[in-house]
C-alpha cells in the first residue's frame, strides 16, 4: 500500500455552511443532517485507520469544512494553499498550526494561488490542475517544493469543473477513477482507469485512504465498478455536502 495514512483533520460545518459558495441548484440545505453526514464521514474515517483532529467551525468562512483546500499535506511536508476564491481566502490561517505539529510547512505565495481540491497525489507522483482556483504560479511554486522531496508533478488544465478531483481520484495502487474527458488526458494514459458512467460524474469523487474506499449514497453503476476492486467499502450520503459544490476527498485532510 503507499504510505498508509494515520492522521486526517476536519472541521465541523457551521450552522450558515449554506451561505458558501455553490453552483450547484439542488434545493435549500439541512444544517442537522449536514452535521449527520458530517459525523458519519468522521466514523468511515476512523474505520479506514485513521486518527481525526476536529476543528470548531470558522464562522466568517461558511465553505471553511472543506478543509482539503487549505493545503497539500505529503509524507515530507505540508504546503498551506492560497486559496483561490477571495470568500475563502483566510481559511487556511487556522489550518496551518495544526499542521505544523506534523509536518515542516511550506506556503504558496501571492500572485500564485491553489485549492488543495485541484491537487491529486498518487504516491510520488503529482497532478496538479490549473482551474479558476489555481494558478499557473500557484502550481509552479507547489510543483517545485514537490520537486525538492524527489516528487513528479504534471500540470492538468481543469477546463470548467471546480477542481481537478471532480473529475479524477486515486483509487489505490495505480488505478484512477475518472470522467471519460479525463480518461483521454496524455498524463493519465499510464494508469489503470475506472471511466465513470456519465450519469455518475459526481461519484468521481470518491475517497481511497489506507485500501478502504468512501463512495457518495446514490451512484450503482460506479459502486459494482468499485466493488470489483475488492477493497472494503463504505456507501456515505452526502446530500448537504453536494448542494455546496463539495464532496468527500473536501471534507479532509489525510496524511
Ligand atoms: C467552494 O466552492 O469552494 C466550496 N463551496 C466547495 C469546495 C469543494 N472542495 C473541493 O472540491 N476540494
Amino acid at each position: 500500500m503507499q504510505h498508509p495514512f494515520k492522521h486526517a483533520v476536519v472541521r465541523k460545518p457551521g450552522p450558515n455552511f449554506g451561505d458558501g459558495l455553490t453552483t450547484s441548484d439542488l434545493g435549500p440545505t439541512d444544517f442537522n443532517l449536514m452535521i449527520a453526514q458530517h459525523e458519519a464521514y468522521v466514523r468511515a474515517l476512523k474505520q479506514a485507520g485513521l486518527s481525526i483532529t476536529v476543528l470548531e467551525p470558522e464562522f466568517d468562512f461558511p465553505d471553511a469544512h472543506f478543509v482539503e483546500d487549505t493545503a497539500v499535506v505529503t509524507p515530507h511536508v505540508a504546503v498551506i494553499a492560497n486559496p483561490g476564491a477571495p470568500a475563502r481566502q483566510g481559511e487556511e490561517k487556522t489550518v496551518e498550526p495544526v499542521l505544523a505539529a506534523h509536518r515542516p510547512i511550506s506556503r504558496i505565495e501571492s500572485p500564485g494561488t491553489l485549492d488543495g481540491g485541484d491537487v491529486l497525489m498518487v504516491g510520488s507522483s503529482f497532478f496538479i490542475g490549473i482551474s479558476e482556483r489555481t494558478n499557473p504560479s500557484g502550481a509552479e511554486q507547489l510543483g517545485s517544493v514537490l520537486e525538492r522531496f524527489g516528487c513528479t508533478w504534471t500540470a492538468v488544465d481543469v477546463g470548467k469543473g471546480l477542481h481537478l478531483k471532480s473529475d479524477v481520484n486515486h483509487a489505490g495502487g495505480d488505478t484512477l477513477l475518472l470522467t471519460e474527458a479525463f480518461s483521454r488526458i496524455e498524463a493519465f494514459a499510464g494508469y489503470e482507469q475506472i471511466v465513470l458512467d456519465p450519469r455518475e460524474t459526481y461519484a468521481g469523487n470518491s475517497l481511497w485512504v489506507n485500501d478502504h474506499l468512501l463512495v457518495p449514497k446514490g451512484y450503482p453503476d460506479t459502486l459494482a465498478k468499485l466493488e470489483k476492486l475488492g477493497l472494503p467499502i463504505q456507501v456515505l450520503d452526502v446530500s448537504e455536502v453536494r448542494k455546496m459544490d463539495g464532496g468527500l476527498t473536501c471534507l479532509s485532510l489525510r496524511f
